[in-house]
């Protein structure tokens, strides 16, 4: 039988990627004998688009798997499905076992799948060929003469071993890995996470499993690393997510790995921790077999909100101990917060801004709290009457759908585009350079209106703090000079768009002196037809200024091609004689 899954990934600002559900689904029904093929959507197609998709691949069951923010758009396209495609339609996902009731009422969704999906999409295959009655299946929501029957939850899967590797040949996988490495590297080494925080899906999930077996579960750390090896032998993956909700929460399992993987693999690996869960000695394991960074839940900056409202009992100093033990060990840290969340006030969005610059991370994101259906803190929000009928499609950009009593959504996009450019200030401190840093100038220079990207620096693979500058850019610095001023920086493209930019970027630096302006510094750079440009370029320029100047730095792309270029100036700074 021939299954075509669905997934959208619409207006998100989210890059294409690799989606570990669908593609275990797709490894164990093609373990069976049937054939697996994925329409992975950027945008929203026509109804002509869609029905060519579906026309050259003629499938006999179509899957949409769906997470709450894109079910906007999968309710659309389903419909829009149902109304050339004759066979059925499932719908799985987070959404769907979160939510059921309302994807079950959908027009265009035959069944529902709640929960896992592995066993059910086989008993509905099974059922279809040999044309037996869909209505008893574990887990299935299925529409009946009108009526809809709502099967209760089969067992957890409860060797997870026996599972094959997800299919990532269902996606562009080799672009993706080459593109968007950050997530085409992502592997699970296990499903659930032993804790229960009232905003994730995980205490919702164990809840509808309760009974039908053991919530929190890990592949063997030998099966993992085999996984590994695969992906590295394949595609040649020399860097892995591993994207456990909490990776280290059994400690032995964890030295396991460690022990595992470092007598196989000489590439590093990022993981998700939980300061409870981790010790020196545990880290030092981890960083002896490759750990290369830890992402951790910090959420938010005051303690009590932490505590209360989020359920997570962990104290700041416990954050700070981690964050700088990690330092020590050379181990990066990805800080990841929430805002928005019901009872906080601006003060403590500000709190949470302040908190991780002193954590001082390599890497720090916010997300707005989402009321995702079935969560506690999401009933809650609608009991309370906070939840309105707007809908987001990325809880990244800043937009909140509660109308909260106690901060306003304009203040909650206000601290959440703040954060972007506050997040790294404390790592940029710890690595001030010269006499005059030009980072930290350009921290405080906020607002510059010909240069706006999303986050304000970034931190290189070897630490070199970096000003993004995605060509046309231009950033100017007001400065006192002294004739033997030099200038010190270095240029780049980001690996991502090496191939991409046959026709490379200019890399311009002025001094404006009144009316008169000179340039300083010139480079093209063209990675795609000039080897040597896939490096880093060092320079140090004299200014041979002295006085009041404006220092510019520009890029622009050459030619006709004026896509995304992907440019960074890496840590300018400006040392003095004497
Ligand atoms: C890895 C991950 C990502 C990755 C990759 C996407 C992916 N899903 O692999 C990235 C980083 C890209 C990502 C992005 C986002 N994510 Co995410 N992500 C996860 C994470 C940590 C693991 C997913 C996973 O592998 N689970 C294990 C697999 C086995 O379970 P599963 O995905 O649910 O799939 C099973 C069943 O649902 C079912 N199933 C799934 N699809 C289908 C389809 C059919 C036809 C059938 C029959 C069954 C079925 O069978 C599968 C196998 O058993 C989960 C948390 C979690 N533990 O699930 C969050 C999670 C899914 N993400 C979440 C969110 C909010 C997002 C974003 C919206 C964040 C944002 N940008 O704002 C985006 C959404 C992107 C999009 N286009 O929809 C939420 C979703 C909550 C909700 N109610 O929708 C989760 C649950 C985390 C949370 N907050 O609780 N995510
Ligand atoms: S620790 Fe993370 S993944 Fe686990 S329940 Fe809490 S928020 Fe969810």
């Amino acid at each position: 039988m021939r299954i075509l899954f669905i997934y959208a990934n619409i207006q998100t600002g989210e890059a294409p990627h690799f989606v570990n559900g669908v593609a275990a689904l797709s490894a164990y029904i093609k373990e069976r004998g049937h054939q697996a093929n994925l329409l992975f959507l950027d945008h929203f197609p026509s109804k002509d688009e869609l029905k060519q998709h579906i026309i050259d691949i003629s499938p006999d069951l179509i899957g949409f798997s769906t997470g709450s923010n894109q079910w906007q758009f999968i309710a659309q396209l389903a419909r829009t499905v149902k109304s050339f495609f004759s066979g059925l339609v499932i719908c799985g996902g987070p959404h769907a076992t979160l939510a059921p009731e309302k994807v079950i009422a959908a027009p265009g969704i035959d069944m529902v799948c709640v929960g896992e999906g592995e066993g059910t999409i086989l008993d509905v295959i099974d059922a279809m060929e040999n044309g037996s009655p869909l209505a008893n299946i574990p887990n299935l929501w299925v529409k009946e003469n009108g009526k809809i029957r709502r099967n209760p939850p089969r067992p957890l899967i409860d060797d997870i071993n026996s599972l094959p590797f997800p299919d990532r040949e269902i996606f562009d996988y080799p672009y993706l890995l080459k593109r968007y490495p950050l997530t085409a590297t992502l592997l699970m080494s296990g499903r659930g996470c032993p804790y229960r925080c009232p905003y994730c899906i995980n205490h919702a999930l164990a809840r509808i499993y309760q009974g039908k077996g053991k919530y929190t579960r890990l592949r063997s750390p030998r099966k993992v690393c085999d996984e590994i090896e695969d992906l590295h032998q394949k595609y040649g993956l020399n860097d892995v997510l591993i994207y456990d909700d909490t990776f280290t929460y059994d400690r032995n399992w964890t030295l396991e790995f460690a022990r595992e993987y470092r007598s196989r693999f000489d590439f590093p690996f990022t993981v998700n921790v939980r300061p409870e869960t981790v010790d020196d000695e545990l880290l030092v394991s981890l960083r002896d077999a490759g750990l290369r960074r830890i992402i951790v839940g910090v959420e938010a900056g005051n303690e009590r909100i932490r505590r209360e409202v989020l359920k997570r009992n962990i104290s700041d100093d416990a954050l700070m101990r981690l964050f700088h033990t990690a330092h020590e060990l050379g181990i990066r840290t990805w800080a990841n917060t929430m805002m928005g969340m019901p009872g906080e006030t601006p003060e403590n969005l500000q709190e949470t801004i302040d908190f991780v610059r002193k954590l001082a991370p390599d890497q720090a994101q916010v997300m707005v709290f989402y009321p995702y259906p079935g969560t506690n803190l999401g009933d809650l929000c609608r009991k309370e009457g906070y939840v309105s009928s707007r809908e987001v499609v990325t809880t990244f950009a800043g937009e909140s759908v509660l109308k909260l009593p106690t901060v306003s959504r304009k203040q909650i996009k206000h601290a959440a585009e703040l954060f972007q450019w506050e997040a790294l200030r404390g790592r940029a401190e710890r690595q001030t350079k010269g006499e005059i840093d030009l980072v930290l100038l350009y921290l405080k220079k906020f607002g510059n209106k010909h240069h706006k990207p999303l986050q304000s620096i970034e931190i290189a693979d070897d630490d070199r703090i970096c000003i993004p500058a995605h060509p046309p850019s231009e950033i100017g610095f007001q400065l006192g000079l002294a004739a033997e001023d030099i200038l010190h920086f270095a240029i780049a493209l980001d690996p991502q768009v090496w191939d991409l930019r046959p026709e490379g970027t200019r890399f311009v630096i002025e001094v404006k002196r009144g009316k008169t302006v000179r340039s300083v510094f010139e480079k093209v750079i063209d990675p795609k037809s000039e080897p040597g440009d896939r490096r880093w370029h060092d320079h140090s320029v004299k200014l041979e200024i002295a006085g009041q100047a404006e220092l510019r730095f520009r890029t622009e792309t050459m030619g006709s091609n004026a896509e995304y270029g992907w440019a960074v100036w890496a840590q300018p700074y400006i040392t003095r004689a004497g």
